[in-house]
Formats: C-alpha cells, sequence, structure tokens
C-alpha cells in the first residue's frame, strides 16, 4: 500500500470552494426524491438505494460530474466513479466521495455533501487552472444506508471486497425485489468490473448526524475513526390465538417475547458492563398485527453500536444468550437470528488526519478530533489506503434521518474548503 507523502506534500494553497453553488446543488439534489411531511411540516428526502428517486438523483449528479470534465463509469454494483486525470497517469487516484441513497425519512445531507463536495473541489481546480500530479475521482457508492437490502456501506464493503458481488446481487428488500434486478431496472447494472484498485488515499467530507460539534461552537471535525457496527433480525415465533377467549397461561405471546428483549436490550446499555454499548430497535412488527388476535410472530431488527470490538462481541453473545432463555423459559417459543452487517471498529489514517487539520488550520478554521458514531463508506475504502474523513457541522443536535437534518451554507462551504485543500495537498500539484 503506498503511503501518501502527507508530511512533505507541497504546502500547496488553501483552495476556497464557490459556497453559493455547492449550496444550490445540494438544494437541488435535495428535490430529487423530496416529500412533504405533513406532520411537521417539513421537506424531507426519500431516496432509498435503486428507487426511481434514487435512480433520477444518479443521473442528475453524472450530468453534473460530466459538465465538471470528469470522465464517469458506473461498475456492476453501480458504484459511480468520476475521473479527473492527473499528470502522473501511472498514480493511483486520491479518491473522495460518499452516497447518494438516503433513508425513508432523510435530509439534504447525509451522503450527498460528500459527493456534491467532491465535484465542487474539482471545479475549483479547474477554475484555478490547477493540474494535480495523482488523478481525482468522485465516488458514488450503492446502498450506503442498507434500510432497503439490509446491509449498509454495500456498495464500498463489495469494492473493498469484503462482500463477494453475487452475495449483494442477491439481497432483497422487503418486497422479495433483489438488488441485482433493481439495478438492471434502473440502468445501474454497469460494465466495469467492483473491486476498487487501491487509491493513494481517500477523504470523504460528511455532516456530522450529531451534535458534538454544535456543542463545541465549531464547523470543522477530523475524525479520527467509526465505531463498530452489528445488525440482526431476530424473528419470535409464537402461536396466533383469540385474545379474549384464550387464557393468558395458554398463550404463546410473540409480541410479549420482542419486548421482553427490547428491555432486556436496554438493561445490558444501563449496565454498563459493555462499555459504551448503544442499542436500537428501529423494526418492530407483530403478525397478524390485529387488535383481537395474540401475535403469532414478531419481527425486529437489533443495530448495535460499540467503539470496543471486545464489548461488541460481549454484548452480542449475551444477547444470544437472553434469546436461548427466552426460548427455553417459553412453552412453544421459538427464535430465529440473521445477521445483517457486521464491522469492526476501524482507526483513520493519522497522516491524513493531519492534512485536513493543517488545512482547517489554514482556512483559520478551529477544529476538533472526534470519534464517528455512524457508519461511512470511509470505513470500507480504508482497508484499501489511508483514509480518513471531514465532519461538517449539524444543527438542531445534528439531528440526522431526519427531514430536520441541517447545516448552514457557512459550514458546508467550510467543509468544502477544507476538503478541496486536503484534496490538492494528497494529490500534488502536476508536473
Ligand atoms: O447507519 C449508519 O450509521 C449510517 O448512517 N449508514
Ligand atoms: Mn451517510
Ligand atoms: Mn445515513
Amino acid at each position: 500500500m503506498t503511503r501518501p507523502d502527507t508530511t512533505t506534500a507541497p504546502n500547496a494553497g488553501a483552495l476556497t470552494v464557490n459556497g453559493d453553488r455547492l449550496w444550490r446543488s445540494l438544494m437541488d439534489l435535495a428535490e430529487t426524491g423530496a416529500y412533504d411531511d405533513g406532520r411537521t411540516g417539513l421537506r424531507g428526502v426519500n431516496r432509498l438505494a435503486l428507487t426511481d428517486a434514487d435512480a433520477a438523483g444518479r443521473r442528475k449528479v453524472i450530468g453534473w460530474m460530466e459538465q465538471a470534465g470528469l470522465a464517469v463509469r458506473v461498475d456492476a454494483m453501480g458504484n459511480i466513479y468520476g475521473r479527473r486525470e492527473g499528470t502522473d497517469a501511472s498514480a493511483a487516484p486520491v479518491l473522495t466521495g460518499s452516497h447518494l441513497d438516503s433513508v425513508a425519512t432523510g435530509g439534504a445531507f447525509d451522503g450527498c455533501l460528500g459527493v456534491l463536495g467532491g465535484i465542487e473541489a474539482v471545479r475549483t481546480l479547474d477554475e484555478h487552472g490547477i493540474t494535480t500530479r495523482h488523478p481525482i475521482e468522485v465516488a458514488v457508492f450503492t446502498e450506503e444506508e442498507g434500510v432497503r437490502f439490509g446491509t449498509d456501506m454495500l456498495g464500498s464493503a463489495v469494492a473493498a471486497g469484503r462482500i463477494p458481488l453475487d452475495h449483494a446481487h442477491a439481497l432483497t428488500d422487503r418486497e422479495g425485489r433483489t438488488l441485482g434486478a433493481e439495478l438492471a431496472r434502473t440502468g445501474f447494472a454497469g460494465p466495469e468490473g467492483v473491486r476498487l484498485s487501491p487509491p493513494h488515499a481517500y477523504v470523504e467530507c460528511h455532516i456530522e448526524q450529531g451534535p458534538v460539534l454544535a456543542d463545541a461552537g465549531l464547523d470543522i471535525g477530523v475524525v479520527t475513526g467509526v465505531q463498530g457496527i452489528s445488525w440482526q433480525e431476530i424473528t419470535l415465533h409464537g402461536r396466533a390465538a383469540h385474545a379474549g377467549t384464550t387464557p393468558t397461561r395458554l398463550r404463546v405471546d410473540a409480541g410479549l417475547a420482542a419486548a421482553r428483549t427490547v428491555v432486556h436490550l436496554r438493561s445490558m446499555v444501563d449496565s454498563g458492563a459493555y462499555g459504551d454499548l448503544r442499542a436500537t430497535v428501529g423494526h418492530l412488527t407483530v403478525h397478524p398485527d390485529l387488535t383481537n388476535i395474540v401475535p403469532a410472530r414478531a419481527e425486529l431488527t437489533v443495530d448495535l453500536r460499540n467503539p470496543d470490538d471486545t464489548h461488541m462481541a460481549r454484548a452480542e453473545a449475551d444477547l444470544a444468550a437472553s434469546l436461548r432463555t427466552l426460548e427455553a423459559g417459553t412453552t412453544g417459543l421459538t427464535v430465529a437470528t440473521r445477521r445483517m452487517a457486521r464491522t469492526a471498529y476501524v482507526p483513520f489514517d493519522e497522516g491524513v488526519q493531519h492534512v485536513i487539520a493543517r488545512a482547517a488550520d489554514d482556512h483559520g478554521l478551529e477544529h476538533i478530533s472526534l470519534l464517528s458514531g455512524a457508519g461511512h463508506d470511509a470505513q470500507e475504502i480504508a482497508a484499501l489506503c489511508p483514509t480518513a474523513m471531514i465532519f461538517v457541522r449539524g444543527e438542531y443536535d445534528g439531528i440526522s434521518h431526519n427531514p430536520r437534518e441541517y447545516s448552514t451554507p457557512e459550514a458546508c462551504a467550510h467543509g468544502v474548503d477544507v476538503l478541496a485543500t486536503t484534496l490538492l495537498r494528497l494529490a500534488g500539484h502536476g508536473r
């Protein structure tokens, strides 16, 4: 793995991007897949991976890439790469980018800031007539959120070789449609091979999605790594029964078993025995989901996060043991689990973090270092090359995965100023 010369990279000037143009592109893209949230009156974004809305957003961004002079290619996972040539054709590209797919109740910034910021950095280099030694590529990774096909950071994990392409293609959504079929239907089953040859470095700019920067009164964060993620689906099989005629002692209530599981997860977190464990049951359904029928079946997802892999493994083992105890203690109940996603804690490259921090300094932007609570494509690309991230402050306690997600035009521009400067310094001036 060739390491970028991040200690003596030419002290290129600090690049300042066109913040208005960046903001216009963010707001324009946010209209693709937009919906009005009747309850809050807010306008959210729903661009689940490889839906028509996501495909429309992809086509819009490909148009902007081509307008910016990038050579665009699409791989068999639907990952999109826009390439700006360097003066050294043999040099590995400096890669940036993120994702365009959103959760069903998303905002305008998650993922989009990294992709549109990369394109804006390229436009700025062109406007300044700057050539770089290494090529620069802007990536759009497929299904980063994982909320449609059940595995997050999917496109980047396939590009980095952690998840096989055929496994990814076979994943299905809740209607049973496969990712492979949806790639073909939307026209994003590209001809290119999926395995990404190791970039020179990777830098991703992303809204923080948390309160830390806003609490500190800062626009910029240098990200030190990403905490571990464990996703699993749990299905509890009980027995349907009439709600009125069935005595409690004769019930095998799958809904009750699900509730006990949710309460157990919170008791694990509150025990403090698993470090900084975070547990979320974001999806919970009972079947047949009718008022006067004891649930025959309950399905829930468990999202565990932990910066410590040992604590994470122990938490997963505790949950598995509690499910076995629940099954053994409830006559007629059976429990099935299915692993959806699993990533370990990923530290980011200190050299790239240093270049980001110096770029922020050169823009007069105070910054702090922080761990990412959310998963990102960068954690997958870190397996291929020196990688780090730039966080941009979020407002309203950094709420994200929600229509209230917001960052200011100034903070976004500052983040992409730092991104553009970092990319230039990593790519080196053209010779
Ligand atoms: O789930 C996550 O952490 C990320 O937003 N995909
Ligand atoms: Mn994201
Ligand atoms: Mn997200």
